[in-house]
């Protein structure tokens, strides 16, 4: 390939391939305190959001390496474009934009599929995303 056409082919990338830092740290993690995988919970479900390596601050913080927690339930991974804009919030999306740790969820009986996501101060997860490992619970 002959210079020119490698210069074309440079500016022609969107500015996102050419980024090489993920925007969470390498280190951070999050992670379910509780409820245990596999838990059999009656009633209402206590969930405590676990998080190291990045700071928790609320929605509308613009800063770099710092978010706010989301559970997922029964709600695919974002993936793609997904990741690149603002989480929906709904039934399947909740967001814990006070900067929340905590929170108790009212779920139908049956299984639930569950699963933590954090995302910037403009509710949007990057890609690679920060998830946690996904958790099956049983509510009776
Ligand atoms: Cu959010």
């Amino acid at each position: 390939m002959n210079r020119l056409a490698w210069l074309a082919l440079v500016f022609a990338l969107p500015a996102s391939a050419l980024r090489a830092e993920p925007y969470w740290p390498e280190k951070a993690r999050v992670y379910f305190i509780t409820p245990a995988n596999g838990a059999v919970v009656n009633g209402k479900v206590e969930v405590k959001f676990g998080l190291s390596g990045v700071g928790v601050a609320p929605a509308g913080t613009d800063k770099a390496g710092v978010g706010h927690h989301h559970v997922l339930i029964d709600a695919e991974t974002p993936k793609g474009d997904e990741l690149n804009q603002p989480l929906p919030a709904n039934a399947h999306v909740k967001h814990f934009g006070g900067g929340q740790t905590e929170t108790v969820l009212d779920l139908p009986p049956g299984r639930h599929k569950l699963q933590l996501i954090l995302a910037d101060g403009n509710h949007i997860p990057h890609d690679p995303p920060l998830v946690s490992e996904i958790i099956e619970i049983e509510v009776k």
